[in-house]
């Protein structure tokens, strides 16, 4: 009887387990099923927004490339316009046409708060630009004739990256296109990245992009997700030419602005600091309580001093100027 009954609790506690892993396991497909699904909608609306050509042969992206070396060679002369040239470890941008404030130089950070540089701050687009990469795009009828307004040249090292970003759609027109060169390369959509050491999560969709390949992101792939270049998709130098068409009422900084952010100080800041500042200030000395801190403050800086004006006769002067002697 003894047995029995521990037989039926054995078997009611299997009955149970069964029912809870087969919930489980229904939930747990419940939720694949909703994912799986959202991930192939959203892999549909990106391949849709995606278009690939191998539009340069070898001889033609040969000649690019020379072109591409002769601009990283101007600017290591330091003969372009200050905001030409844009260095970031292993990544250098050149800005032509058009240039524009992103991350850390941005007065109020966050999307949406991107400004082109006032006219003439980064130089013209090259004529090589023009004749070599531009007119066979027309050509091909990748873009209408005039269309592209700004030019931007990354060249990457081996273990180069940008991090996930989407091009600023108050600033830039869509199609946004761009040219590959020196070697293949990958853009990842949807990634993660987290810093100190570099880590990116995996991409909802990692397109190959080839030596000599245009690349045209439109519609969700360049509007709803991110892109980025994986550090571990440069394992050679590798070259793109991103060319954009600057919308006519794009936001500008003013010159005055501009100032502002060529000094690392000021950009450091952020712009509600100072008001923060003065706000601490006025509370702190309304507070009845504060002048008793400072008294108590004061007196154990005298006592510091004393100590050391009495136990030591070489003494260093304090780093802190409060603790130092009264200065003449
Ligand atoms: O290197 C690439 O292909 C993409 C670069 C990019 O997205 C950018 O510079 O905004």
């Amino acid at each position: 009887m003894a047995a029995e009954y521990r037989d039926l609790r054995k078997k009611l506690q299997s009955t149970h387990d069964a029912n809870s892993s087969n919930k489980q396991n229904e939930r747990r497909n419940y939720y694949y099923d909703r994912e799986a699904d959202s991930y192939v909608d959203t892999l549909r609306k990106l391949h849709e927004g995606i278009q690939q050509r191998r539009l340069f042969s070898d001889e033609e992206s040969s000649q690019i490339e020379s072109k591409i070396d002769e601009v990283v060679a101007t600017g290591d002369k330091g003969l372009y316009k200050k905001y030409t040239v844009d260095r970031a470890p292993l990544r250098n941008k050149y800005f032509f046409g058009e240039g524009y404030t992103y991350g850390s130089q941005l007065l109020r950070k966050g999307p949406g708060m991107e400004k082109l540089y006032p006219v003439g701050e980064v130089d013209e687009i090259p004529l090589w630009v023009h004749q070599l990469v531009i007119k066979p795009l027309v050509k091909a009828k990748v873009v209408s004739e005039g269309f592209i307004n700004s030019v931007a040249i990354n060249d990457y090292q081996p273990g180069g990256c940008i991090v996930s970003h989407i091009d600023p759609a108050h600033i830039f027109d869509r199609p946004i296109i761009s040219v590959s060169f020196m070697s293949n390369s990958a853009l990842s959509f949807g990634c993660k990245f987290s810093f100190k050491p570099i880590r990116v999560t995996d991409p909802v969709l990692c397109l190959p992009v080839y030596r000599g390949c245009v690349t045209i992101l439109s519609g969700y792939a360049a509007d709803n997700i991110t892109h980025c270049i994986r550090p571990q998709d440069v394992k050679k130098r590798r070259s793109v030419i991103i060319l954009r068409r600057v919308l006519p009422d794009a936001p500008r900084l003013s010159r005055a602005e501009l100032s502002l952010i060529s000094q690392p100080k000021v950009v450091n800041v952020p712009p509600d600091f100072f008001d923060e500042v003065f706000d601490r200030k006025r509370k702190w000395k309304s507070n009845p309580d504060s002048l008793r801190k400072k008294t108590v403050q004061k007196r154990k800086l005298q006592s510091s001093i004393a100590w050391a004006k009495h136990d030591q006769t070489d003494v260093e002067e304090p780093k802190n100027k409060a603790l130092r002697r009264e200065e003449k």
